[in-house]
């Protein structure tokens, strides 16, 4: 769960040992005067350059005093000479990331690296710092490279989604869905989405301008109000970490009844034989009549004269003498 990458490279190439063949070649081929221009030259690189680059890499969240790179060794110096030259880890800006073990020589974390807190929407997420050596004014220049780890869920910003949709839209119309928000990084983000609880609806998804997966959902079959009023459906987020981690939003979808039924009476013709004598208010037949599976929501009117309906249950009673 740790590395290092790469160890020093210097853009002078070299450190103390170097510098001084250098001199000596420069001591052989040239005069006293030659040699004080080099020297000065040397100096003012000295003051405007690091003497070497430390990179290392270390995934987020490590709990404080966590190993990131063996400084002492990249650098080829030993612990006593680490105490002794005064050598100091300075971040830039306000925190202190990390810090050198006097004892061990490595650096390690000074507190948890949150990557989504430091580099939101960047791939490459560096922390520079600078290790100084005090009693050689020297410094190294130390890049941290903080690896995402897949520590967040996609998540959607409401749990709930309420559609209403007319019973009479048609199959093949799609509908947008909010999108799910992961702030880790690459296939640590969200990958893909799922949609499952009901056939009447499938999802598609679309690819927006800037790679974006965009959620819609597809009325795959005709709905009917009257065979079920409401449509419950579960959408699923997923990232591409290992183990990936998943964020759900429930899905609510309304039908919105439109008069698509005829009231249809239980039989088309109702034969009653009556006695001429029936007293008044006798029951002479009860119709039933049906509007789509929906019983009960019409109203009555009769169509001759001479018989009376009951107020809701259509049952049709003698009003009077028959003549
Ligand atoms: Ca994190
Ligand atoms: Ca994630
Ligand atoms: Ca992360
Ligand atoms: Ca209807």
């Amino acid at each position: 769960s740790r590395s290092a990458v790469g160890g020093t490279s210097c853009p002078l190439c070299c450190g103390t040992d170097c510098a001084a063949a250098e001199m000596s070649w420069a001591g052989r081929r040239w005069g006293r005067r030659q040699r004080a221009v080099l020297w000065a030259v040397l100096l003012a690189a000295w003051e405007a350059a690091a003497w070497g680059q430390l990179r290392y890499s270390v995934p987020e969240e490590l709990p404080k005093g966590s190993f990131v790179g063996d400084v002492a060794k990249d650098l080829g110096l030993q612990l006593p000479e680490l105490r002794a030259r005064g050598v100091r880890i300075v971040s830039e800006g306000q925190t202190q990331y990390f810090f050198l073990h006097g004892k061990t020589g490595h650096l390690v974390t000074a507190e948890r690296i949150d990557r989504e807190q430091l580099c939101r929407q960047v791939e490459k997420c560096v922390l520079p710092c600078e290790l100084i050596v005090e009693g050689e004014m020297k410094f190294y220049e130390i890049e941290v490279e903080i690896k995402d780890i897949n520590d967040n869920a996609p998540s959607f910003r409401e749990a709930e989604i309420d559609l209403r949709m007319s019973e009479t839209t048609a199959p093949g119309s799609r509908f947008p869905l909010p999108d799910a928000h992961d702030p880790d990084w690459g296939r640590n983000s969200v990958q893909s989405y799922e949609l499952s609880g009901d056939e009447h609806f499938s999802l598609a998804v679309q690819a927006g301008p800037g790679g974006d997966q965009r959620p819609e959902l597809v009325l795959a079959k005709a709905l009917d109000r009257e065979e079920a009023a409401f449509h419950e459906l579960l959408l699923r987020a997923m990232d591409g970490g290992d183990p990936a981690r998943t964020g759900t939003a429930r899905i609510r979808v309304t039908v919105v009844d439109t008069n698509d039924n005829a009231p249809v009476f239980s039989q088309a013709e109702y034969t009653v034989r009556v006695p001429e004598d029936v007293p008044v208010g006798s029951v002479l037949v009860t119709v039933t009549a049906t509007d789509g599976l929906v019983k009960g929501e019409m109203g009555w009117r009769k169509a001759e004269a001479g018989d009376r309906r009951g107020p809701e249950s259509g049952v049709w009673a003698a009003s009077g003498p028959c003549l």
